[in-house]
């Protein structure tokens, strides 16, 4: 019983790896390059599936930098047009609904990386080219600064930084606050907008049907949104229950009353 079997992986309080990542990781960028967007068809799914490893394998998974990233940044360049870009924050589902029925516009997974890497986990571990599938970081008990929530950190940054016109974001006004400045949209995406290219950000405050309503445009979090916003030179609108996404809420709750033609 004294002997101990040497550790393979440090072991981490969060879930491993997504199963076969890898695998995972080139179809979707096959699917993306060949089928959803296909001027990229050009784009190197391998190439681009090893810069990403790259930047994680043989690293400590709490010891990855924003610039571990940077050449994947740069293989994957994009472009979305100007006034398309949609942020969300708590939103995910209903913002993907939204850029799914309105097909020129984009969210972060709607772009190539974005696409790639939505919901799966991945590190690597010091010293060893293998992908730990056992088990990685978690955000709140082992490190903030992981090899996933940097890598949304620097794409999140990038995706602001390229955007132009008019912007959107999709909010939850079923939280408390709508608008967090902890999270990624409030602590990344807002101070990265450029006021030379971003004129006006628009907020669509949307309350999820059958809950009450708890944050509105009215409320202190948008207010706060709105003021970080003058600062930075960027014109700031805000609307409760943008008519264009609450349809998409109302097709999967036809019943309600907040649906019907009366309101
Ligand atoms: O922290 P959030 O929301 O405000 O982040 C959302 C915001 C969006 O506008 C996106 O452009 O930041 C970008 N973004 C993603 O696209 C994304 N996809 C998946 C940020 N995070 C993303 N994830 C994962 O969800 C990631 O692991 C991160 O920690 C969560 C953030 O979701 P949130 O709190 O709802």
């Amino acid at each position: 019983r004294l002997w101990h079997q040497p550790l393979k992986h440090r072991e981490w309080n969060g879930t491993g790896s997504t199963a076969h990542f890898q695998d995972i990781f080139l179809g979707r960028c096959y699917i993306y390059t060949q089928l959803v967007q296909p001027e990229f068809r050009d784009r190197d799914c391998k190439k681009i599936e090893e810069t990403f490893r790259n930047a994680f394998i043989f690293k400590d998974p709490c010891e990855v930098t924003e610039e571990d990233y940077h050449p994947l940044m740069e293989l994957t360049s994009q472009t979305v047009p100007c006034d398309k870009t949609v942020f969300w924050s708590r939103t995910k589902e209903l913002a993907h609904q939204y850029t799914w029925v309105r097909q020129e516009m984009f969210t972060l997974e709607n772009t190539l990386l974005g696409y790639v890497a939505d919901g799966l986990t991945w590190c690597g571990d010091s010293g060893s080219s293998e992908i730990n599938y056992q088990s990685c970081p978690d955000w709140r008990k082992d490190c903030k600064n992981n090899s996933v929530s940097v890598f949304w950190k620097v794409l999140s940054k990038t995706f602001a930084e390229n955007a132009c016109g008019m912007v959107q974001v999709v909010l939850n006004g079923s939280l408390s606050n709508a608008f967090s400045k902890d999270s990624t949209f409030g602590s990344v995406e807002v101070h990265n907008l450029h006021p030379e290219k971003v004129h006006t950000l628009q907020a669509w405050v949307m309350h999820d049907i059958g809950k009450s309503p708890s944050d509105s445009c009215s409320g202190s979090s948008i207010m706060d949104l709105k003021s970080i916003m003058s600062k930075r030179n960027i014109k700031f609108t805000c609307q409760d229950n943008y008519r264009p996404v609450k349809f998409l809420q109302c097709v999967r709750n036809p019943e309600d009353s907040s649906c019907s033609l009366r309101m």
